[in-house]
């Protein structure tokens, strides 16, 4: 078995994941922040998130402008830069690694430009340009794994074993931004919870997760208030605060060692005490 790297280079960043590392989100969708569309996302309030989620524990923020929840429809490219561009600007000071979530090669390069240190493709980078824009730089990758496309992605997904097929795509995607000139501890996989899955394929997922660790890069879990968590529990996505700390804890138990989560402090809490009693001094 490779042995998985514990640390990952984002640009001038380098990120310790002995300890597993929270990844905060924040969306700069329209029905988030917005009034008014293009220019509705409030910089004040982003920045204010931001620092709320530093200030909680959070060693990466995760910035997206469009949704990929399922059946969500594609954001233009243009309004996706112009509400990115100027949050990145904001934050890319602030010290830690700003990443970006977009599936689009001319986004992933604004963002780059205006200071992003990892794009998190949700696609795997496969969109015609991508790999060539991201090669030529020095950010993070998160690759992940979807089938098929946010909008039509939970009509019926099948798999003959759903982890051996993911981490099989995932570690194609990792060969091929290799062999493009991506150095190997720049990159993170994601197994894509709920991306193409149905609740049996995402506990499979999150049962197996140690069985990513073999691909050698540090594994990412996304599990926070996904609809897996809401079919188990009954609760709406508001009130999965619970089920997202526990799903996150039994992520860190079999490897992970960022979590992408909206809940930073509650995170950081329950990591702690799994740090107490995992890595003792
Ligand atoms: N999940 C979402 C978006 N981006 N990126 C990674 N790497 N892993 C994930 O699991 C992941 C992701 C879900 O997106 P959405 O439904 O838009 O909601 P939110 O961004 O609030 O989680």
């Amino acid at each position: 078995m490779a042995h998985t790297s514990l640390a990952l280079q984002c640009g001038r960043y380098r990120l310790d994941l002995g300890r597993p590392a929270i990844m905060a989100i924040l969306n700069l969708t329209r029905d988030s922040f917005s009034a008014d569309g293009l220019a509705g996302v409030d910089l004040g309030a982003v920045v204010g998130r931001a620092e709320m989620a530093l200030d909680a524990g959070a060693t990466i923020l995760d910035l997206g402008a469009e949704s990929t929840r399922p059946g969500a429809e594609p954001v233009p490219e243009d309004e996706e830069m112009d509400r990115l561009v100027p949050v990145v600007e904001r934050l890319a000071p602030l010290g830690v690694p700003v990443s970006v979530d977009t599936m689009k090669p001319r986004v992933m390069a604004a963002a780059i430009r205006a200071g992003a240190s990892m794009i998190n493709d949700v696609n795997a980078f496969q969109a015609e340009g991508a790999v060539g824009i991201v090669a030529g730089t020095d950010v993070g990758l998160c690759v992940m794994h979807m089938r098929g496309e946010p909008r039509t992605m939970q009509v019926a997904p099948r798999y003959a074993d759903v982890v051996s097929e993911v981490r099989g795509f995932l570690g194609e995607r990792v060969d091929l931004l290799i062999a493009a000139g991506v150095e190997g501890q720049r990159i993170c996989v994601d197994p894509g919870f709920g991306f193409g899955k149905t609740l049996e394929h995402n506990l499979e997922l999150l049962r197996r997760l140690a069985e990513f660790q073999a691909l050698g890069f540090p594994v990412l879990a996304g599990l926070s208030r996904k609809s897996m968590l809401g079919a188990i529990t009954g609760r709406p996505a508001a009130e999965r605060l619970q089920a997202s700390v526990a799903a996150a804890l039994m992520a860190v138990e079999r490897g992970a060692r960022i979590l992408r989560v909206h809940d930073v402090a509650a995170t950081r809490d329950a990591l702690q005490v799994w740090e107490a009693v995992a890595l003792p001094p």
